[in-house]
């Protein structure tokens, strides 16, 4: 253990060592308790041996089983510099004003974050992320950010992966120390799906940018201003950058219809500028922003806002993201999102190698290689078969044009098309987006993004389980038991949708229950972080702030997520494959577990007979030693 200290030394690593290193780091000799990681590995691998599948698979498609070719980069070195530099230098206000100087069209990877959230059901896993971020430190250290954090990859992370999203970031964070990072903030709800008292967004945002985030895009899903604004003001005292990002519904291009015009957005714009906004998001999350709608609407901001940076965020789901962006660079935006080739498209966002090819030798070339791009997309390429559980694909093969009239957000497209087949119903997806489109009606045509997207995905499913008509959900609606989630959208939990609610629905169904005025989060007392680690401490191991954090904004799923951690150790360190299905028998593999202490791990057997208790053992070889494990068998 003493040489594991030594080369974990930050001296040592950044080799300013001398010959009073030892003398002068006592702390070298402080060795931690054995936390038996090895042991409880190997009770998680016998788990997944004798019972499955810990986290459930979404199809049945298997892990591929690959060596992903890892893209070398020079050892030791972190990459150039790159815009996070000039962030750190110089500060957000100067760090706007770099970007309205940039000729070339700037660009955001969200292949970390909304690609595998809008492809994979956010399954990606740190382990590879981690595998590919030196390679993108180094070749696409010009990104303007990546976004690889927020919007659902903090619950699934805890959920399925079983992984601390706290750890992803600050690891990624050692290794691009130079591309700005980027994530989805929710507004009043951070990270979670409903709103949380003011001091846990406060304290959640000073964490992120302690451990590493720059750029938070941050929406509401009504597009509520108190709700936003709470948000800004939280990144803001944080010393993050602030995106404030309007989320983009309707069609500014089709004058009929009237409800989201551009006037809607202007104004809107108007208003997160006045807040104190450092770049303005325009968020297409369903992939509606048509080609002319976005040059009519980033010419109109770029006039009013000339020294505003302007990021374009849209889904591929039609198949028009590329013609989109193209018109995107023409009118004035500064930075786009895209994806890398092999995790784009469909609902995810457009091509970065397409984008990056059609825009070379033009004012707004964006100055990438396309063969770093293809080195990169190949790693993904291999990496997503690891996924292959989770594919999209599965049920989708192509874009499609009808978003246009159902308005579903990329990530929600896939999981609704998925949940329709996984309960056998998947011939009534037509059904479902048809149903969707009219319960968004019903709620008054409303903006659709997490969480209320869902509000209109509940109602919709709830329309064709029980086979009503949009009229007959009106014309009933006294009468009919509504999902929790559109009763409590009409009391006013997710805030207030622009041009109110619709009545006489929301009387019909509320009838006498309590309504919330205003922004939610104002009316709920402050949360009790101490209170809160004194019952976590008596309950787990190694519980510090970040868990304290994940607790607060997922009590029930963050304390599952630590005692799993407490049984089976760092799992999070086992390949994806080995982690989704575990190993086969007689397989050979290796998990390291730290810097420098790597095991070796073989499958021997599984136990035919089992233990009067239940029990099946299950054999094993580790760093050549002969071990094995007693599971209870839930067959
Ligand atoms: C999220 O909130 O997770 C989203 O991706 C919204 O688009
Ligand atoms: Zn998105």
């Amino acid at each position: 253990p003493f040489l594991l200290n030594v080369l974990d030394h930050e001296k040592f690593q950044d080799g300013t060592i001398d010959t009073y290193f030892i003398d002068e780091n006592p702390s070298l000799f402080q060795f931690h308790p054995s936390q038996n990681r090895a042991g409880k590995l190997l009770n998680f691998l016998g788990n997944l041996l004798v019972n499955g599948p810990v986290t459930p698979l979404g199809t049945h498609l298997k892990p591929a089983e690959i060596h992903v070719k890892i893209p070398t980069t020079p050892l030791g070195e972190l990459g150039p510099p790159g815009w996070r530099n000039v962030f750190l230098e110089k500060g957000p206000k100067e760090f706007a004003k770099a970007i309205r100087q940039h000729k070339g069209l700037l660009l955001t990877d969200t292949t970390m974050r909304d690609a595998h959230q809008s492809l994979l059901a956010t399954r990606v896993r740190s382990h590879d992320i981690l595998k590919i971020s030196p390679f993108v430190s180094h070749r696409l250290n010009n990104l303007f950010s990546v976004e690889n954090w927020g919007g659902a990859t903090f619950d699934v992370a805890l959920r399925f992966l079983k992984e601390c999203p706290w750890e992803r970031l600050e690891s990624m964070r050692k290794e691009m120390p130079h591309i700005p990072f980027q994530m989805l903030l929710r507004g009043a709800n951070a990270v979670g799906y409903t709103s949380y008292p003011d001091n846990v967004v406060y304290k959640f945002c000073d964490m992120a940018v302690k451990s590493g985030m720059d750029i938070f895009r941050i929406f509401d899903s009504l597009n509520y201003l108190p709700n936003m604004i709470l948000g800004i003001d939280a990144v803001g005292k944080a010393g993050g950058i602030v995106e404030a990002a309007i989320s983009y519904t309707g069609d500014v291009s089709d004058r009929s219809r009237s409800k989201y015009d551009l006037n809607y957005y202007l104004n809107l714009a108007d208003e997160l500028v006045k807040a104190g906004t450092h770049i303005l998001c325009i968020k297409d999350m369903a992939g509606l922003l048509k080609p002319e709608a976005a040059t009519i609407l980033i010419k109109a901001l770029r006039d009013r806002h000339p020294d505003m940076p302007i990021h374009i965020h849209t889904h591929d789901t039609a198949g028009a993201g590329i013609a989109t962006y193209l018109r995107c660079a023409d009118a004035g935006a500064d930075i786009v999102d895209v994806a890398v080739d092999s995790m784009s498209g469909m609902t995810s966002q457009p091509s970065m190698g397409a984008l990056v090819a059609c825009l070379q030798r033009t004012p707004r070339d964006t100055g990438f290689r396309l063969a770093d791009v293809s080195e990169y997309s190949a790693f993904w390429e291999q990496t997503r078969t690891l996924y292959a559980p989770f594919e999209c694909t599965t049920t989708m093969k192509s874009g499609n044009a009808d978003v246009y009239m159902n308005e579903i957000p990329g990530g929600q497209y896939t999981n609704l098309q998925f949940q329709a087949f996984s309960l056998g119903l998947g011939d009534q997806f037509e059904e479902i987006k048809h149903a969707y489109r009219e319960a968004n009606l019903l709620l008054g045509d409303v903006i659709k993004v997490t969480p209320s997207s869902k509000v209109v995905g509940d109602l919709a499913q709830f329309m064709v389980q029980n086979k009503l008509s949009a009229d007959q959900v009106l014309q009933k609606a006294e009468d009919l038991s509504f999902p929790k989630s559109v009763v409590e959208f009409m009391q006013g939990y997710v805030g207030i949708p622009h041009g109110g609610f619709p009545e006489p629905l929301r009387s019909k169904i509320l009838k006498n229950m309590p309504r919330i005025e205003g922004r939610p989060g104002e009316s709920m007392t402050t949360f009790d972080f101490s209170k809160l680690e004194g019952e976590l401490k008596e309950r787990f191991n190694k519980v510090d702030e970040k868990d304290v954090m994940s607790a607060a904004l997922y009590p029930k799923v963050a304390e599952e997520y630590m005692e799993f951690r407490d049984s089976y150790g760092p799992v999070d360190r086992l390949d994806t494959r080995i982690f989704l299905v575990g190993p086969k028998v007689g397989e050979e593999f290796e998990a390291c577990i730290e810097r420098g202490k790597t095991l070796a791990f073989k499958t021997l057997a599984v136990a035919d007979d089992m233990t009067k208790k239940g029990e099946r053992e299950v054999f094993f070889e580790l760093n050549g030693q002969l071990r094995s494990v007693l599971i209870p068998d839930k067959s």
